[in-house]
């Protein structure tokens, strides 16, 4: 199939998703094609199966903001004829599931059919899609989207009772590819971090507030008064300076490593004996899958879909939104008994298994070849 992928290029979830989605159906025969403002971060190879499609938006003084989902939608009309594309599949519904019906209504006045699948991450849908300024746009182009996925359940949920929305939404969960994030991992050089009798906590994200990383650094610091500790802080955002100055405030700034972007995830999980993920809203928690993968233990909020990742005493335990206190407690159970850390250490990796790319990935196939047999019909 010639399959076209629009997404964001960025660190975020969605394009992470989106990039490793491609990659494996190149790798599975697809021909793929990426149509995005930048190279995405974890799309390291280009090749005869893997192609990359910048869209360019000029600046024009007129323009307080510029018209990117006009170009977008010309980019797709242009790619989807000059490279035959069957298939559009967009990440993340803000703008792109707008710009690909546009594209899709353009190319109908020239007799060329191409359907739209759309995967909705989370903020499309929680944060951002809900709010009055998008909504009417949002429910709109996921109707007139041809098939419709969402990262979890508990994001199909908030999807149907959050908009009114006509049509089937399929959950495909995220996955993950089991031989990248390797416990055995040969790079892994855990003594350049810490101390051997340091326990390595680590937390990965985009430091936006709804990943409330505030609890991370007290949590952090609560184990860190029970027993030695390291965090490692991966990720830039607007909480990067608010963060520092916490760490400073309670003179545990040493301890505190702060890694920025880094595409050496894998290298970093293979260091840690805990994760946190404390957020406010998460549809799924791809980084605490990744983690789990890593036989990382994890400590996380209940927010959203992360129960369906992260089992409460068998990989990690969830608490409330904020409880900090309880995060800890939990947290403290794990890290102090060695022989305990190491049982959720194996559980953690054991359930990661169940959603190696290889079982998840063929549902994406499954559905793309659904979507254009159904719209063949039509
Ligand atoms: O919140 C992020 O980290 C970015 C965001 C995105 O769309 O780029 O992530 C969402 O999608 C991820 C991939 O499906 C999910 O794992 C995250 O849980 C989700 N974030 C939220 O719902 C807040």
């Amino acid at each position: 199939m010639k399959i076209g992928i629009v997404c964001y290029p960025t660190f975020g979830g969605s394009g992470v998703v989106a990039t490793e989605l491609g990659l494996e159906l190149s790798k599975r025969g697809h021909e793929v094609h990426f149509i995005t403002y930048n190279q995405p971060v974890r799309l390291e190879l280009i090749s005869n199966n893997v192609h990359y499609h910048e869209v360019n938006v000029p600046e024009y003084p007129l323009f307080h903001y510029q018209p990117y989902e006009l170009a977008l939608s010309s980019k797709l009309v242009d790619t989807v004829k000059l490279h035959k594309i069957e298939i559009l599949h967009v990440h993340y519904a803000i703008p792109h599931a707008y710009a690909a019906y546009m594209a899709k209504k353009m190319l109908r006045e020239e007799g060329i059919f191409v359907p739209i699948v759309t995967t909705l991450h989370g903020t499309d849908i929680t944060l951002v899609g809900s709010h009055p300024f998008y909504k009417p746009a949002v429910t709109f182009s996921i109707n007139k989207s041809d098939a419709v996925t969402a990262v979890s359940e508990s994001l199909k949920n908030d999807t149907t009772r959050l908009f009114n929305i006509k049509r089937d939404i399929h959950v495909v969960p995220n996955f993950i590819d089991l031989e990248k994030y390797h416990d055995n991992f040969t790079d892994c050089q855990r003594s350049m971090m810490a101390k051997p009798e340091e326990r390595i906590i680590t937390h990965i994200s985009n430091l936006r507030p709804v990943k409330r990383v505030q609890d991370v650094i007290s949590v952090f610091n609560n184990i860190q008064k029970e027993m030695p500790a390291k965090l490692m802080l991966v990720g830039e955002g607007p909480e990067r300076e608010a963060i520092e100055l916490r760490c400073q405030e309670l003179g545990i700034l040493d301890k505190v490593i702060f890694f920025g972007k880094s595409n050496e995830i894998d290298k970093i999980l293979c260091y840690s004996d805990l994760f946190l993920l404390p957020s406010e809203a998460e549809s799924f928690g791809l980084a605490a899958l990744e983690a789990m993968s890593s036989s990382v233990p994890v400590i996380s909020s209940n927010a959203g879909g992360i129960s369906e990742v992260n089992k409460h005493g068998i990989t990690g335990f969830l608490s409330n939104v904020g409880d900090v206190d309880d995060m800890t407690k939990n947290a403290l159970y794990i890290l102090k008994d060695e022989a305990r850390l190491n049982t959720f250490k194996e559980n953690a990796r054991a359930e990661a298994k169940k959603f190696d790319l290889h079982a998840i990935v063929p549902q994406y196939e499954a559905i793309y070849q659904d979507t254009l047999k159904q719209c063949l019909v039509l």
